[in-house]
């Protein structure tokens, strides 16, 4: 069977096995125009799992573009949703939208998103992102079909890496158990993961004897053999001897494009143009693709996602944005590079071990090992194991070794959340999480990627310390603070992009205690207009407001005193709050007190800070009948989305013109 008219039963469309390659190869060129037209996104894997992809979507499962929740359609679930792209591409061959829709991939407000979601795009049954869940997803949805006495088959695509995370082997264990024989497991054998090898960063094989062993039907074929895939998945189908059955695909990372094949590199990389071409060339695709007019589609699309954002962000007698002008000329690094220079610079205490996640290089936890490979060997690379790793580190810690661990920040401290609980902070052991690329400014990977509310957790759980730095050089303080002069549960959240660097190697870093920053002058560098003392040591100056900021959102409330200066003359007391546990209490109480307005700014779910915030204001005997005005700056209880990250910044709200309007509303009922 394959593509059907749910209404008639008729076939739509049958396609040979050499049909089914040159559409592979065809959705392998539109791949390459919409991952450089979004600028960002995976090369590697999408390319790795087309031929599978296309026979599945133009041949093996029963679907209906028409209708695309059929209910007597095959389930297909991408546990791997970094491979979106194919996904998308798999959709739009078989016809559920045009292929040209997909050069919206990874822009603000596009069904197309970093990973897939499915209340989006008809098609998509999962929303995944965060590796290992699909599997699981289709074990429910076999057993809901076995329940339901449905025909219909459910496929999961996983990658190999994959199958480092433990819940892999939960949802194998459950599909064995319950004689799932209606579920298809499909592992993209590409070898490659991040971080290297499978093989080196955590092995995985051998994968034909772990299934079997635990219950399942194996078959091993050349993923990109289309003629085998084929006759794989047809007998897959006709498998009913009451055992789930597993594809293993021996693929190439980056097939079809010389250059990308067999690169970990390209893993997480979009082709620049030349590149894109170069890849199109060699797919005998360069002139049948219309590939400037799919550009153009994705460049239409881009002009009316800024002119709506233009629109609905603050406006004030000019513009004041980063760089716009000479006095708010800042130099930008991405904070996570700090963290990687304090490891370098301290990594050579013995009892530093750092424990990889398999996205090593773009948090920069490798630096701990990079210019001193004499430190490989407390280089303990875990896989993608998030829970594990947190638990071992703790094992770690008990035995005196000062454990570090570190990946985006839903990983690091959503994901492993009991384990940090449990295994970490109740046994209260010195252990460093880095959650990595905070906040919704890591951009283009869109909602599952973007942690959003790691702070409220980490902040909940007794024993454990949390700073979040406002750029890189804070972020090294933090660090080096935190790994060598700090025992404890520690959790320390930094940002990808390039963010303005506020603060010197002099400012003063005391972990516990704000500082204050104040606007003093007009300058050469925006930076150098403010001033930053410690709030232990600052004086009152009957300020009009106090906007009290942690992370990046620090430099946006620099930004908003400078416009407020600017337009109404007021004086902003403005409050780095790094160390969001334990808090600076007093430098809040003062404020409250002496300014009479107090903002939150934070790159989060409001809360974290804000209720901790308007806990403190609100059960302060000091403060008991004084007026005080709060607000609070900061995601509004949703979820992220794919987009440039300075594009999200406006849109979810977390810019200094929105810090600015706030305190505007806010002065206006000031007495
Ligand atoms: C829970 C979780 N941890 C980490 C990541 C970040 N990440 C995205 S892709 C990837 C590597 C996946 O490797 P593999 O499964 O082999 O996929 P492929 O090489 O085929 O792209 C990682 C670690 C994630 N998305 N989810």
């Amino acid at each position: 069977m394959a593509l059907i008219d749910s209404k008639t039963g008729n076939i739509i469309r049958e396609y040979s096995i050499d049909e089914l390659k040159e559409n592979a190869r065809f959705m392998r060129g539109y791949n390459l125009v919409a991952l450089h037209a979004a600028g960002s996104g995976h090369s590697g894997g999408t390319l790795s799992i087309m031929d599978i992809t296309a026979a599945l979507y133009l041949r093996i499962a029963n679907a209906d573009p028409n209708n695309a929740l059929w209910e007597e359609r095959d389930r297909i679930i991408w546990s791997t949703g970094h491979k979106a792209p194919s996904l998308y591409l798999g959709l739009a061959f078989a016809g559920y939208y045009p292929r040209e829709d997909v050069m919206l991939l990874r822009k603000l407000y596009s069904p197309f998103q970093g990973h897939p979601h499915w209340l989006k795009v008809a098609g998509v049954e999962a929303s995944t992102g965060s590796l290992g869940q699909g599997l699981s997803i289709a074990v429910g949805i076999a057993l809901a079909g076995k329940l339901n006495g449905k025909n219909y088959k459910t496929f999961c695509i996983m990658g190999d890496g994959e199958q480092q995370e433990g819940q892999i082997w939960e949802a194998v264990m459950e599909a064995s158990h319950y004689q799932l024989d209606n579920l298809i497991g499909i592992v993209d054998c590409n070898r490659l993961q991040i971080d290297g090898l499978v093989k080196d960063v955590m092995n995985v094989e051998p994968l034909e004897e772990k299934y079997k062993s635990f219950g399942w039907n194996v078959l091993r074929i050349d993923g990109h053999d289309m003629q085998r895939i084929v006759d794989g998945f047809e007998k897959a189908k006709k498998n009913t001897d009451g055992k789930p059955l597993v594809i293993l695909c021996d693929t190439i990372k980056g097939k079809g494009v010389s250059f990308m094949e067999d690169v970990a590199g390209w893993h997480g990389k979009s082709p620049s143009y030349e590149e894109m071409i170069k890849g199109l060339t060699e797919l005998g695709l360069n002139e049948k693709l219309p590939v400037n007019d799919l550009l153009e589609k994705s460049k239409t699309y881009q002009k009316d996602v800024e002119k709506k954002l233009e629109a609905k962000h603050p406006k004030f007698g000019k513009n004041y944005w980063w760089n716009s002008e000479a006095t708010m000329k800042v130099k930008m690094e991405p904070t996570r590079k700090g963290f990687g220079n304090s490891l370098a610079e301290n990594g050579d205490d013995e009892r530093i071990v750092c424990l990889g996640l398999d996205i090593s290089g773009s948090i920069t936890i490798s630096d701990f090992y990079t210019s001193k490979p004499e430190r490989k060997k407390r280089w303990l690379s875990m896989g993608i194991a998030e829970q594990s790793a947190t638990a071992a580190a703790a094992g770690l810690a008990k035995e005196g070794k000062i454990p570090v661990l570190g990946t985006y920040g839903t990983f690091a401290a959503a994901r492993n959340l009991d384990q940090i609980r449990t295994s970490v902070c109740y046994g209260n052991f010195d252990v460093l999480i880095a959650g990595a690329h905070g906040g919704v400014s890591v951009g283009p990977d869109g909602a599952t990627h973007q942690a959003l509310e790691d702070l409220f957790a980490m902040c909940g759980l007794p024993n454990m310390s949390v700073i979040v730095p406002c750029d890189a050089i804070e972020t090294k303080k933090g660090t080096t603070y935190f790994l060598l002069k700090h025992f404890g549960p520690e959790y320390i959240r930094f940002a990808r992009e390039a963010t303005p660097v506020v603060t010197k190697e002099n400012t003063p870093f005391v972990f516990g205690k704000a500082n204050i920053i104040r606007l003093r002058k007009e300058a050469d560098n925006f930076v150098d207009a403010f001033e930053t003392i410690l709030a232990s040591e600052y004086k009152n100056e009957l300020e009009h407001l106090t906007i009290i900021a942690s992370g990046p959102m620090v430099p946006e409330a620099m930004r908003a005193a400078y416009i407020l200066k600017k337009e109404f003359e007021w004086e902003t007391r403005i409050i780095n709050m790094h160390t969001l546990k334990p808090i600076d209490e007093s430098v809040i109480v003062q404020s409250a007190k002496e300014t009479g307005i107090i903002i939150t700014a934070e790159e989060h779910q409001i809360g974290a800070l804000a209720w901790r915030v308007s806990e403190i204001i609100t059960s302060s005997k000091e403060l008991y009948g004084l007026p005080i005005i709060t607000g609070a700056i900061g995601v509004k209880d949703r979820f992220g989305d794919s987009g440039a990250p300075w594009e999200l910044v406006k849109e979810f709200e977390v810019s200094a013109e929105y810090i600015a309007a706030k305190a505007i509303e806010l002065m206006k009922v000031k007495k």
